[in-house]
């Protein structure tokens, strides 16, 4: 008989092609009321495939009795409650490595985007105004930089590896110091003033909430530009609204926010962001690399009760 699996959002037809032989695929998009289905049917269900960041938290657990496995779809797991579920004995796993180099991509393409003016040079092309006005506005070189990386984990780390090739200092701020060439920063602040770029790469979560704050964004200074492609919640949007209308900080190239898919009004029409639709692992390579990487832990796990990639919360089980 094959296992239910309850799937929280949209999947493809590779995903279902590889997952439909063994389970029975049960989409909460598909139910018109999934709180009555969850009522009638959650102790049926021992497997969950979470995508789309929907919430994962206690009153979801507890409506699905019998859980076992949450496979997400994606490597940052901020929004499900990865400590809750491992006190219940469930196994969560996410897709750790296959996507660091195609997130580290979009961080250096936003960094250069931002820094060079791609977009607005575009439609400086376009708008037949190099015709008309002349030449663009000169830029800043991206070219012997600091970079200060925030949370130094693999992306981070191939993020660091791509920006030698920019003769970047490339330093950072993490909860611990690494084995790694780089100078360390303890304190978040005291690095933002030291650089000329500040890259987000750490996970989400309460931990991280507006890490970077009004007093980082005013350290990184009226030349700096933050990129972000960690989480949005990892920003104080506000506070950086603010700071790039104050002329506080250079510029930002943001690929995620903090109520997505909703962008502050106010970033739309400045010519120093670039804006991006979280589209950082968004290839058709990487996501077949993360949508295998999630049926491969629930492909083992139904055959043997092991997975692949568990989250660190969970590893002992
Ligand atoms: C995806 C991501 O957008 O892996 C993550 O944590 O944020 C992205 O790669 C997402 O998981 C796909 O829904």
């Amino acid at each position: 008989m094959k296992t239910n699996l309850l799937l929280t959002g949209k999947i493809d037809t590779h995903m279902t092609e590889r997952l439909s032989g063994s389970f029975n695929l049960i989409s909460l998009e598909d139910i018109a009321d999934p709180t009555r289905y969850m009522d009638a049917h959650g102790p049926e269900i021992p497997a969950v495939l979470a995508t789309g960041g929907r919430a994962i938290r206690s009153d979801f657990l507890d409506a699905l009795p019998n859980l076992k496995i949450i496979s997400s779809y994606g490597v940052g797991y901020d929004s499900i409650d990865a400590t809750a579920a491992a006190a219940r004995g469930i196994i969560v796993t996410h897709t750790p490595g296959v996507l660091n180099d195609e997130v580290a991509n979009t961080a250096i393409m936003l960094w250069l985007a931002v820094s060079r003016r791609l977009i607005t040079n575009d439609a400086y092309v376009r708008s037949g105004r190099w015709a008309t006005e002349g030449k663009a506005p000169l830029t800043h070189t991206v070219q012997g930089r600091t970079v200060g990386i925030v949370g130094l984990g693999r992306i981070g780390q191939t993020l660091a590896g791509r920006l030698q090739a920019f003769d970047a200092t490339v330093v950072y701020h993490a909860r611990h110091v690494k084995s790694v060439g780089y100078r360390y920063y303890s304190d978040l602040t005291e690095m933002a003033a030291a650089c000329d770029v500040l890259i987000c790469v750490v996970p989400g979560g309460p931990d991280t909430r507006h890490l970077i704050d009004r007093s980082v964004l005013q350290a990184l200074g009226a030349r700096g530009i933050l990129i972000n492609i960690s989480r949005g919640s990892v920003v104080d949007e506000t506070a950086m609204v603010h700071a790039l209308q104050a002329g506080e900080l250079g510029g930002a190239g943001l690929d995620v926010f903090e109520n997505e898919p909703h962008v502050p009004a106010d970033l739309i029409n400045m010519d120093n962001v670039v804006l991006l639709p979280h589209i950082g692992s968004g290839t058709h390579e990487t996501r077949q690399a993360m949508a295998d990487l999630t049926c491969d832990n629930l492909l083992r796990w139904q055959q043997d009760g092991s997975t692949l990639t568990p989250v660190p919360e969970c590893g002992h089980l």
